[in-house]
């Protein structure tokens, strides 16, 4: 291990980088799916606005922060009075989105964020619908602007998640990470380079201030005036693949430490007092939520997947180090 987290970068990487940015440019979704995705919130506020007038229609997740790849879903938060029964209003909107154009129509009541499912013939675009979570929007406009200071995050991130999505490793029911905490891995890994190629949003002035849930959401949004931050950090698409999976395979310390965009840095556990199984939470790789402090996303990994992940980091890192073709073998579909 020690003899691997002072490895030094192959000598051929830059070789690499055509070949990973023509993996980036071809999960770009095209401005057609742009335009559909707008067409599909379009329908869903006009059924909306009859049922509920005062309520908001909100894009969140991938397809609202410039992480989504094409052929994503989108995911949708309806935005309304805070003391209705999220039950009731889950079964209403099914209710109403049934009887018109759309297909597959399904009402989750029971999941931990209860949604509503649907797919849109007109435009083949499934979505899912959900209730007030409005800090779920919040997060998305944080990482669509980090997204805007340095187009490798968005690159890197790319990568990242469509690595995650052939090794079968971006799936928190098999007690792997989010497509969220992947990005907030890569957010982290930025503001972490020297000299730093991304800045950390909420250390700075902040410009923008909501509370939602109680939780002060406050950060640096005029991100337009950070265009040069990371200009003076010169690494390439390949180096930072490179160093990303190196990092999580040799160097992370899993055991002592937290990772946190929102402080731009490394915490320690004792002080989250994240160092034992509480419940189903058990904390072996710890992300901490940029504004639900208290929420770790690694808290879905157990004993069985935190084994699967971190060999697939080193799986990664050994083919980037070694591998002929590493654009290739890097995204080989895993076969159980
Ligand atoms: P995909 O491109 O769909 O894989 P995504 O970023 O849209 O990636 P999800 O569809 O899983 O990710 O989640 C949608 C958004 O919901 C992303 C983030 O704003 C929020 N979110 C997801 N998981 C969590 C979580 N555990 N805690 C807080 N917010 C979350
Ligand atoms: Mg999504």
């Amino acid at each position: 291990r020690n003899f691997k987290s002072s490895m030094e970068c192959r000598w051929d990487i830059d070789r690499l980088n055509a070949p990973f940015l023509a993996i980036y440019e071809s999960l770009i979704p095209p401005e057609e799916e742009k335009a559909k995705q707008k067409q599909l919130l379009t329908l869903l506020e006009k059924l909306v606005s009859k049922e509920w007038p005062e309520a908001r229609l909100y894009l969140y997740g991938s397809c609202a922060s410039s992480f989504g790849v094409c052929k994503s879903d989108i995911d949708v938060c309806l935005a309304m009075d805070a003391d209705i029964d999220k039950s009731k209003v889950i079964l209403k909107l099914a209710d109403i989105l049934e009887s018109d154009k759309l297909q597959d129509v399904q009402a989750l009541t029971r999941a931990r964020v209860p949604i509503v499912k649907l797919m849109d013939p007109a435009t083949g675009i499934s979505c899912d619908i959900c209730i007030n979570n409005v800090l779920a929007v919040v997060n998305t406009k944080l990482l669509r602007d980090y997204a805007q200071i340095d187009v490798r995050l968005r690159q890197l991130a790319f990568i990242v998640k469509h690595w995650a999505k052939s090794r079968g490793v971006n799936e928190t029911y098999q007690g792997t990470l989010s497509s969220y905490a992947y990005v907030l891995m890569c957010i982290h890994f930025l503001q972490q380079r020297r000299p730093a190629i991304l800045p950390c949003l909420q250390e700075m002035e902040a410009t923008y201030v909501v509370t939602v849930d109680n939780i002060e959401c406050a950060f640096f949004d005029e991100v337009e005036k950070l265009s040069d931050f990371g200009s003076r950090n010169r690494e390439t698409i390949a180096q930072l693949v490179w160093a990303f999976f190196h990092y999580w395979a040799y160097c992370h310390d899993y055991t002592n430490t937290v990772i946190s965009v929102r402080t731009g840095s490394l915490l320690s556990k004792r002080t989250k007092d994240w160092t034992r199984r509480i419940g189903n939470d058990r904390h072996l790789i710890c992300i901490e939520d940029p504004f639900d402090i208290s929420h770790d996303l690694g808290r879905v990994v157990d004993k069985f997947s935190i084994k699967v992940l971190r060999e697939e980091f080193e799986r990664a890192a050994e083919i980037m180090q070694y591998n002929a073709n590493p654009c290739v073998t890097l995204f080989e579909p895993y076969i159980a």
